[in-house]
């Protein structure tokens, strides 16, 4: 049988280590769709460079698909990159196979020219890899031209790169999960994750989720993902998932679709999603809490309305208490995550935010520090024109904007001083986590560092 491997690059342990779901939703459509192809998986939080060496040399593998999920840490206090990991293992793939390299990722695809240049796989492709990695194979081994292939990103024989658009998108996908894989994950992160639907319609200044999957939104067929909900509950013991989606209220008649659905099944399983403080009434929260949501990770950035408008976000201070409050009522918990001393903040603005957080009940403060310049942002555009960046920086290396009106030295003290529970990057204890999931305890356990 002709064998195809996939490797999950992302061996980064912060928050918790993450099931490869992007690899499993490829691994799971090449054996629907080429059945005569073996897919065979290699998970970097399960094994390391010398397992790999062996892998690539026995696999015998006619194509080998490299998943780049993380570029760095994105955080502001230890900025490490993982730059140096990709071109080990690209390395070790090249010297032990003679396989064609694919790569794709949500880092590549933040970066598709970049990296390509850098790591120097035969053909790229970025955004959603499913339907075009099976297209790009096909074409390959009928010797047919792969150039038309959406996302494709390849180089012509004179040295240009091209980088093909998305045109078509996927709808109905299944995941499937081997029980051992789905244990190990499980165990040691307590959720399993899974999507429901991709693309952002918003439009944040410096955000990069909608240059990864674009602003169109496309719905998942609820059918399949509550199938495969179930599936995982009943074959896996898994009851606990966190939706994928980068925003996962953004569109009100699918989640309620999506919610009775769970409900009719009897699914009875618990999950969290990252929400938007915006386009929610307390009836779709009730309807989400009776579905077994169980935790919210606001996307909120700031508390400071003059702020939100800086960042573009289509809400305010009033939304934000309103929802917290609503979720707070009917008992979901949630955590607020915060963008703070970025683009326009000033210690007044900060101030504010601080001030606010008094107001949100119980909840817990995970503040971002500074905004990461991402390529192909609004953002980015201000930070040249700014001075901040020049147009010869390709940002692989995380440059973040700090203002220059805000006290840095005195930022985590007047954020503790509010009495509220606040985790800087960097405050995490993996021992305590550890401890908790010995206990069998499942989520994001944020919800126990609560006061
Ligand atoms: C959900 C999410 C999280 C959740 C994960 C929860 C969970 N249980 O899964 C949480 C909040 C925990 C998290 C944490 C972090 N995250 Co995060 N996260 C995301 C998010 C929103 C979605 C990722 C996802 O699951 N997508 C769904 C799957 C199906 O898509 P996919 O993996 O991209 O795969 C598709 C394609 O990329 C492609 N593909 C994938 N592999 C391959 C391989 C080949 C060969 C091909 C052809 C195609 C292909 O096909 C797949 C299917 O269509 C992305 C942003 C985004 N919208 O992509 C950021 C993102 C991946 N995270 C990012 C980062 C930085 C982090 C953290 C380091 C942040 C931090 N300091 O805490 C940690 C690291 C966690 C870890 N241990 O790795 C960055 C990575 C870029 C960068 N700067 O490095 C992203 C891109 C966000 C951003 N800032 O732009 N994250
Ligand atoms: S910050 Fe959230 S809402 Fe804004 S564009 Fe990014 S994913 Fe969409």
């Amino acid at each position: 049988m002709k064998r195809i491997a996939l490797i999950s690059a992302n061996n980064f342990t912060v928050p918790y280590i993450i099931f490869p779901i992007g690899i499993s939703y490829i691994s799971t459509y090449l054996n629907e769709k080429m059945p005569d192809w073996q897919t065979e998986v290699f998970d970097f939080n399960m094994g390391g460079y010398e397992e790999l060496a062996a892998f690539c040399r026995e696999g015998n593998f006619k194509y080998i698909g490299i998943s780049v999920r993380n570029i760095d840490d994105t955080n502001y206090y230890e900025q490490i990159s993982f730059m140096a990991h990709y071109h080990k293992i690209m390395q070790i793939v090249r010297e032990n196979s003679s396989a064609v390299v694919l790569m794709g990722g949500s880092g590549f695809s933040i970066y598709p020219d970049i990296l390509f240049e850098k790591l120097q796989p035969d053909w790229g492709i970025h955004g959603e890899g499913e339907e075009n990695i099976c297209r790009l194979i096909t074409a390959l081994e009928q010797n047919e031209d792969p150039y038309g292939i959406d996302g494709l990103v390849y180089k012509k024989p004179d040295g240009s790169l091209i980088i093909n658009d998305h045109t078509q998108h996927i709808t109905s996908l299944s995941l499937h999960v081997e029980p051992a894989i789905a244990h190990f994950y499980f165990e040691k992160s307590g959720m399993l994750n899974i999507q429901t639907k991709r693309g952002c319609p918003y439009h944040c200044i410096y955000c990069s989720y909608p240059i990864i999957e674009g602003h169109n939104v496309r719905l998942l067929d609820p059918v399949s993902v509550v199938d495969n909900i179930i599936e995982l509950k009943e074959t896996k013991g898994i009851d606990y998932l966190f939706f994928t989606d980068s925003v996962f209220n953004i569109h009100k008649e699918y989640n309620q679709e999506l919610a009775s659905r769970l409900i009719e099944r009897k699914a009875n399983i618990r999950w969290g999603a990252f929400f938007t403080p915006h386009n929610l009434t307390y009836q779709d929260l009730a309807l989400f809490k009776e579905a077994g949501l169980k935790h919210i990770e606001w996307g909120t950035d700031s508390l400071c309305d003059s702020q939100l408008e800086k960042l573009n976000k289509s809400f305010r201070f009033s939304h934000i208490k309103e929802h917290s409050l609503n979720a707070s009522k009917l008992g979901v918990f949630y955590a607020h995550f915060l963008l703070l001393g970025g683009y326009g903040e000033t210690d007044l603005t900060l101030n504010e935010t601080f001030e606010r957080s008094k107001e949100l009940r119980r909840t817990v403060y995970f503040p971002f520090i500074g905004l990461r310049i991402y390529p192909r942002t609004p953002f980015y555009d201000v930070a040249i024109k700014e001075g901040i960046i020049t147009e010869n920086n390709n940002l692989l290396q995380p440059v973040y904007y700090i203002s220059k009106d805000i006290t840095m030295e005195t930022l985590q003290e007047r954020a503790h001083a509010t009495g509220q529970k606040w985790i800087f990057q960097g405050d995490e204890s993996p021992e305590l986590m550890a401890r908790f999931r010995a206990k069998k305890k499942r989520g994001p356990l944020w919800e126990y560092l609560m006061y």
